[in-house]
């Protein structure tokens, strides 16, 4: 990973900051997003006393694409070859029937998830392609693979990031691209505190009882697929808790 730039977003928390502290530990340069800057500030300062690594933090709202474009073309020439793209930032607000949700919320759960991540993707792979190298890494989820109660808006999001990375994948086929989907169960990360409005009780009991996933067993899988020989493409993988069999079936030991 030594002299590879590796841009992520969602990079202040949980699965992001992971593959942070992991691509860093490696040696990889790296551009960080996120909404919260003052978090990335400590992350960043985190990083570059711990491992020496180069953190370019790039602050914006995945969802508004103006402010994207704005920060991806403010990139000084040093940190435009993009190695690994890793599409992280996402959410998900309630556990509410399809017929009885909130419109708005539902609003900010597609347009961070499906339509931030396309929007990141579409600024930054013409480049990748014109370079001739790249890797695309999608943090998918096995809400992808199917519904389960009270998750309808959110798996579908997760399943247009499979359709996402698939087409990329179809898109790309004649180039040394790679485009990889990450597919999470359970892991225990401030991703339930938002589900859950803000309510950590409801979180930690969510997670009680269960050896969870934590962000940095996904960064684990993140890096595996990027480090793979340059002709290997591993195009998905599902990972999730020893104890979690499918997305509604998991054994708590309380
Ligand atoms: P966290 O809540 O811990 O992290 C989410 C990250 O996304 C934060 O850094 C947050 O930072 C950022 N983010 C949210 N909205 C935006 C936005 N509009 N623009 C830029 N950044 C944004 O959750 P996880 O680490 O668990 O989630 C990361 C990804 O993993 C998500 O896509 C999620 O769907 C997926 N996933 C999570 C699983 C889990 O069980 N936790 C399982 C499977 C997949 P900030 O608020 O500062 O912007
Ligand atoms: C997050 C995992 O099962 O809560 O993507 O949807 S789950």
């Amino acid at each position: 990973m030594k002299d590879r730039i590796v841009f992520i977003t969602g990079a202040s928390s949980g699965i992001g900051l992971g593959c942070a502290r992991k691509f860093a530990s490696q040696g990889a340069s790296l551009i960080l997003n996120a909404r919260n800057v003052t978090v990335l500030e400590d992350i960043k300062k985190e990083l570059e006393t711990k491992y020496a690594t180069r953190v370019l933090l790039l602050p914006f709202d995945v969802r508004n694409r103006d402010e994207v474009a704005k920060a991806l073309t403010s990139l000084s020439q040093e940190w435009q070859a993009v190695d690994v793209l890793i599409n992280n930032a996402g959410l998900v607000i309630g556990l509410d029937k399809e017929h009885q949700g909130n419109l708005d919320e539902w609003d900010v759960v597609i347009d961070t998830n499906i339509k931030g991540l396309l929007t990141v993707t579409r600024l930054l792979v013409p480049g990748m392609v014109e370079r001739g190298r790249g890797h695309i890494i999608n943090i998918g989820s096995i809400a992808g693979d199917g519904a389960y109660p009270g998750g309808s808006v959110y798996c579908a999001t997760k399943a247009a990031v499979k359709a996402l990375s698939d087409g990329l994948r179809i898109d790309l086929v004649d180039t040394p691209l790679r485009v990889t989907n990450i597919k999470p169960g359970m892991v225990e990360t401030n991703f339930s505190v938002v589900r859950f409005r803000g309510d950590k009780g409801a979180a930690d009991r969510f997670y009680q009882g269960i050896h969870a996933l934590s962000g940095d067993d996904v960064a684990e899988t993140v890096y595996y697929a990027a480090s793979a020989p340059e002709h290997v493409q591993i195009a998905e993988v599902l990972l999730m808790p020893t104890n979690q069999a499918t997305s509604t079936l998991s054994y708590r030991k309380n």
